[in-house]
């Protein structure tokens, strides 16, 4: 049996500071239903999808940070998107920031069924920027300061008739995450990102923004014998210049599906999971040439 399908990238452009979720919710189900009409069977939201990209502002009340986060998934803002997804006959993973009853916060992404039902979670580990408030820079990103590292390790699931996996952003730029889930047998990963063009600490990277993003991703399919679809929030969000260049890539590193704006636009591919095995099978066939006992410095604690 043939496990091909369409998957579809639901690229955001900027969601304002004071945008409702229901109005980012309103968006996002329009994605889905033209994802839909283009035959796709799984739509892929950014990384904090519901609210603007808010560690770009230092807050210290409580209040002010709680507001971001949401502690129900689905609640009556996302209901709708659940509902369309049942309606529809078409899965999803969604970003948004997560705050549990014990009182953590998360960066997370999930990943929901074409019956509207929660398969997998995911808890971003690789938090970029910085802990402390740092006012000479034009805008914060300070991921360390609002979010826990992620507490579910790297999972992989059964769903679509396949092994999936996700990431969230910055794991992306990280070959250990694109390892631990091709070792866990994922084939397919999908993962949201929203990444300034300006790079505050290396203003002579700027430029190389895209190049990054597409450079981390093909390797990580290339190298893992898998597909990914990877999908941002794009375009200037509160002054901050978000890039766009969402793309869904093959296991051969192709790039089959390439955004062409920093807005709300969807990006379509056909994946077929069983083309894994021209990687998996060979050149990147891990149980014939991997070599783990000389890998020992990888998983060496730091320091
Ligand atoms: N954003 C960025 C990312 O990793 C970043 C942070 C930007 C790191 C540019 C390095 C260079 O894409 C998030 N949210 O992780």
């Amino acid at each position: 049996m043939s496990r091909k399908f369409i998957v579809a990238g639901a690229q955001l452009g900027p969601i304002a500071k004071d945008e409702p979720r229901a109005s980012a919710v309103a968006r996002m189900c329009a994605l889905m239903r033209r994802a839909h009409a283009q035959g796709a069977a799984l739509v892929v939201f950014p990384e904090l999808a519901l609210t603007t990209f808010f560690p770009r502002w230092y807050e210290t009340e409580p209040a002010k940070i709680d507001c971001w986060f949401e502690t129900e998934m689905p609640n009556a803002d996302t209901a709708p998107l659940f509902a369309l997804a049942r309606e529809l006959g078409i899965g999803f993973h969604l970003g948004y920031a997560e705050l549990t009853p014990e009182g953590r916060h998360f960066n997370t992404a999930i990943l929901v069924s074409d019956k509207g039902e929660i398969l997998a979670k995911y808890r971003k580990i690789h938090l970029p920027g910085h802990a402390e408030n740092e006012p000479w820079r034009p805008f914060q990103h300070l991921e360390k300061y609002y979010f826990e590292k992620g507490d579910l390790g790297f999972p992989v699931f059964d769903a679509f008739g396949g092994k999936l996996g996700m990431c969230i952003c910055n794991d992306r730029r990280w070959p250990e995450t694109w390892r631990v889930l091709g070792l866990g047998g994922a084939e397919l990963v999908v993962l949201g990102y929203n990444t300034p063009s300006h790079y505050v600490p290396a203003p002579e990277h700027d430029h190389l923004q895209y190049f990054h993003n597409e450079l981390s991703i093909q390797a990580g399919c290339y190298q893992n014998g898998l597909w990914a679809v990877a999908v941002a929030k794009a375009g200037v969000e509160e002054g901050s210049d978000l890039i766009g260049g969402s793309l869904i890539v093959a296991p051969t590193g192709e790039i089959l599906a390439r955004a062409a704006t920093v807005g709300d636009e969807v990006i379509t591919a056909e994946v077929d999971l069983d083309r894994c095995a021209e990687i998996r099978a060979n050149v990147f066939n891990f149980d014939l040439h991997r070599q783990p006992e000389d890998y020992a410095a990888i998983t060496a604690p730091k320091g």
